[in-house]
Parts: structure tokens; C-alpha cells; sequence
């Protein structure tokens, strides 16, 4: 069953010698097989395709053999807001063109990073306007790619590199500054942004395990409370750079997959490559290659089994161009070497698509009709019915729904987090001389009887909304999680971010 729109089998020709006339047939890719299955194998655009000084077999190769597309660092802050307020795009508006005349979904790589962060954001200390900064940035990024960038790395590689895993603290000025709640808030914002477009939590060494401490158990535990939280994470990404002795890589991932799975949230494979050792490269022989092949076939497979699995990214295309011969004591990883010539990892993706029928891998994506737009769908992950026949004794609010939902989460600050333990109680509305005042579940209004009472989940969707002749309401109806609470008295309106718990 053909699952995409778009199949490219590659038409080859051959002159038969001799007989003076040529033969055409169509030849399976990474990316037609991919596409029969609802999936996308993708690439990197490395950063010399962007300066011009890359082969030409490599773009062939590349719109040929991949469905999806990503830029090795030309989404990056550095690349896309050099300057306060500047933002560059020409990089990234080339690859979504190249993208879209290739029919090629597009991953956007990455808006909240520590590392490539321009000096003007990492010498800003005062945390208001760091989360200003940082909503600045994700709403135009976001903004200017909204329907054209399918899936954003929203925050990438935010936990630490120690046993006793946390949020990284340094070298971030994000968590330095602001604290852990630049997390939420970022995939708030991107939400905001571009509601359609997926949004991924990315990192390195989740691959290693769901052990006691690990790091990948320490991001399933942040899944579970922002989708608890309604904070609109939709998938995870794990770069999945490792070496040819990570056996056990592909069977942790698909462990991975399972305990996303269970949270309605789909893994990616975002970084592949599969280095050897930097002092082995004169020595690696066929079973050397073939090994890797191995390693690259069970990822496809684990990929292809696990029904909440999108995209199967690799870091590269050409062991001519990698991150791993120049910043680690890796090489050789990709599937081209570095004459452009497939390597048995090739074969053995190939392999495994073939192995795995089209009828029998599930797709994560709700229709892949909608793919060649790169528009997904995220409204059917979302599992979570608010009950919004809120019982108490203050007059309900029966007014057409508010249209303006979305300019609640816009707001840059106070922003809060269920882990920092804030609720209105201690942050004051002072926009005005009313001020509200949460204890418990009660909302009072302090310095108006008469108001309109609104909450919103982190999606922007509202869950109560009441009017009030005597000051106060009752919320305890909603269930406990961060919410938005809009409180209007006259023309006059205050906002905060709560923990209801
Ligand atoms: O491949 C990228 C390389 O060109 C950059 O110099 C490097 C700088 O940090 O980033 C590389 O890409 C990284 C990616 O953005 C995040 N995960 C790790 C990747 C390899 O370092």
C-alpha cells in the first residue's frame, strides 16, 4: 500500500551495448520505501551545501534517497538572530524552498539550545528579559516558518551530563537565568507560534537506556508532567550519535519508544551516525563495514516496528562531510563514503524496509495525505477532556468562546513551572490596582467585587469561565495542572500562570 503521495523511485536507464537502444526501470530508494510506509528517512543539509562548496553528487543523492530535511546549523539562534532583534533567514528560506521542490517534510534545528547562542544572549542576566528574548526569537522563528517547518526541536539538550540526572545548569544562560521553566514556556510559545507544527524535546545519550538515573528515564518523567500539564510537547527526538561497539543502542530505543508510547508521543530519530574509533580508520575491512550495516539495519527495524516512530534522521550523507572526523575521535559513520558510494549500511537500510511490508508498519502520522504540505496534525494526540461544567455559586459565563486565547500565553512573565512551586500567591498582578489572590482553590479579587474569570490550559484552551459579583471563585473543579488564569475588571485585564494543585 503506497502511504505517501509522492513515490520517487529513481528511473535508471541502461544502453544495452550492442543492441543500440536503452531500457528504463524504476529503482527502489531509502525514500520510496520510506514513503510507501507512511515514514520519512531524512538528512542533514550540511553547512557546506548552504556555502556553496559541496559536490553536486550530493544534492543528487540527497533529493533522491530522503523524504525529510534538516540544516546542520543554519536554524541554529547564532544563525537565525545574530544581533538583538535581526533575524537572518536566508539559509533556512533556501532549504524550506529545496525542501518544498522535493517534496520534503522539514525539521527545524533548534530554538532553545545553550550551545550556539550569540554573545548578546548569554551576557543577559536579568531573567524578564531573557524570557522576552527568548519569546521574541521562538515567535518570529517559528512565526516566519509557520506551516513550512513540520516539526521544531524546541528545546535541545537540556539535562545534564552527571549519574544523577537534572536540568543542565552550566554553560546554559536559558537555566542560569531563567530557571527550568524556560522549558514550558518555550513549548508554550512555539505552540502559540505555529499550533500545527510538531514539537520535539531533542537530546543526545537517551539512547542508552530507561536504567534507575538515567537520562532517558529522567526525560519520560518530564514527558509524563508536561503532558500532564498540558504543555504541548509532541515528541521526542534522540540524536543517537554512537560507536560501533553500542550494541545494545537500537533495543534501548525501541524500550524508549514503548514508554513514549504510553504518553501518546511519538520518538524520532534525529542524529544518526554510527562512528568507529578515529585511529581505526586505515585499518576497517569489509566486516568492519558490514557490522555497521548491522547496526544501521536494526535502527530501521526497531524504527519501522514501533508504531509511535516518524522520522529516521541521519547526520550527514558523505563520510566526506561529518562532525565526527573534525569535533569527535569518531569517523567513518555515514552510509556514503567518502567517494559518494553506498556503503553496506545502505543495503542494509534498504533491507529492512524491504523486510517490513508497507501494509504492516503503522504510521504515527494521522493521514500521510497530509504529508507533502508538511502540516501534521497534533489535535488527535491530544487524550485530555477538560470538564468545563465547573459547579459553584458564581454566574456562569455564557458568552461566545474567547477568540483571544492564544494572547494569554504570550505574555513573557511571571512564568511558572509545577517544579518551581509558584502560584499567584506569590506573584502579584499589578497591572492595574485590583489584584487576584489564589489560596487553595479559591480566587479572590482584591480591590473588585465585579469581575470575568477565565482559565486556559497551556494549549491556549479554555477550561472555566465565570463572572463574579462577590470577588471570588471557586476552581476547584479543574483539575490539578499549570493553567493561565485571565481575570477582566471593566476594561482592565490581569494575567498570571498558576500551579493548581
Ligand atoms: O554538526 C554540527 C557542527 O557543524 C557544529 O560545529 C556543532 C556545534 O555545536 O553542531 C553540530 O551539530 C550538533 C547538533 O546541532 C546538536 N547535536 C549534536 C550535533 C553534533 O555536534
Amino acid at each position: 500500500m503506497k502511504k505517501f503521495g509522492v513515490a520517487s523511485k529513481v528511473i535508471f536507464c541502461a544502453t544495452l551495448v550492442g543492441l543500440g537502444f536503452s531500457v528504463c526501470g524504476a529503482q527502489e530508494t531509502l525514500r520510496s520505501l520510506a514513503e510507501e510506509r507512511g515514514r520519512y528517512i531524512g538528512a542533514i543539509l550540511n553547512s557546506e551545501w548552504f556555502n556553496n562548496s559541496i559536490e553536486s553528487q550530493f544534492e543528487e543523492i540527497h533529493k533522491t534517497q530522503f523524504n525529510a530535511v534538516v540544516a546542520e546549523n543554519e536554524m541554529k539562534f547564532d544563525a537565525t538572530e545574530p544581533n538583538k532583534g535581526q533575524f537572518s533567514y536566508n539559509k533556512g528560506d533556501r532549504m524550506v524552498a529545496y525542501a518544498k521542490s522535493n517534496k520534503m517534510r522539514v525539521r527545524g534545528h533548534a530554538l532553545a539550545w545553550h550551545s550556539q547562542v550569540p554573545g548578546w544572549v548569554n551576557n543577559i542576566r536579568d531573567k524578564q528579559q531573557l524570557l522576552a528574548v527568548l519569546k521574541n526569537h521562538i515567535d518570529n522563528v517559528v512565526g516566519h516558518w509557520k506551516g513550512e517547518v513540520a516539526e521544531w526541536d524546541v528545546v535541545n539538550e537540556a539535562i545534564n551530563d552527571d549519574n544523577n540526572h537534572g536540568w543542565r545548569s552550566n554553560g546554559s544562560v536559558w537555566f542560569q537565568t531563567i530557571g527550568a521553566e524556560f522549558l514550558d514556556s518555550a513549548f508554550v510559545w512555539a505552540h502559540a507560534a505555529d499550533p500545527d507544527a510538531e514539537l520535539c524535546y531533542n537530546d543526545y545519550a537517551i539512547e542508552w537506556g530507561l536504567g534507575q538515573g538515567s537520562k532517558a528515564g529522567f526525560v519520560v518523567d518530564q514527558v509524563k508532567r508536561w503532558k500532564q500539564n498540558n504543555i504541548p510537547i509532541t515528541c521526542v527526538g534522540t540524536q543517537t550519535h554512537i560507536e560501533i561497539s553500542h550494541e545494545t543502542t537500537p533495543q534501548n530505543v525501541r524500550a524508549l519508544a514503548k514508554a513514549l508510547a504510553e504518553y501518546d508521543v511519538v520518538l524520532n530519530i534525529t542524529e544518526l551516525d554510527i562512528g568507529f574509533p578515529k585511529g581505526s580508520a586505515n585499518n576497517l575491512g569489509a566486516s568492519d563495514y558490514a557490522k555497521q550495516g548491522h547496526l544501521y539495519r536494526q535502527f530501521m527495524d526497531v524504527f519501522l516496528e514501533e508504531p509511535n516512530m516518524g522520522e529516521f534522521m541521519i547526520w550527514g550523507v558523505t563520510d566526506a562531510h561529518s562532525w565526527l572526523d573534525g569535533q569527535q575521535g569518531k569517523t567513518q559513520g555515514l552510509i556514503y563514503d567518502k567517494q559518494y558510494k553506498a556503503k553496506p549500511a545502505y543495503d542494509s537500510l534498504i533491507a529492512s524496509l524491504k523486510a517490513h511490508p508497507a501494509s504492516e508498519v503503522k504510521s504515527p502520522y494521522k493521514s500521510a495525505a497530509t504529508q507533502d504540505t508538511t502540516a501534521q496534525d497534533t489535535t488527535t494526540r491530544d487524550t485530555t477532556v477538560r470538564d468545563t461544567t465547573v459547579k459553584d455559586t458564581t454566574v456562569k459565563d455564557t458568552t461566545a468562546q474567547d477568540t483571544t486565547t492564544r494572547d494569554t500565553l504570550t505574555t513573557p512573565g511571571p512564568v511558572v513551572s509545577d517544579t518551581g512551586n509558584v502560584s499567584i500567591r506569590r506573584g502579584t498582578a499589578t497591572l492595574t490596582d485590583v489584584r487576584m489572590n489564589l489560596v487553595g482553590r479559591t480566587l479572590s479579587i482584591v480591590g473588585a467585587s465585579n469581575a470575568k474569570v477565565q482559565v486556559f490550559d497551556m494549549r491556549g484552551r479554555p477550561v472555566y469561565s465565570a463572572v463574579t459579583s462577590k470577588g471570588s471563585v471557586d476552581l476547584s473543579a479543574i483539575s490539578d495542572g499549570l493553567y493561565v488564569v485571565r481575570v477582566k475588571v471593566g476594561s482592565k485585564t490581569l494575567e498570571r500562570r498558576v500551579a493548581l494543585r
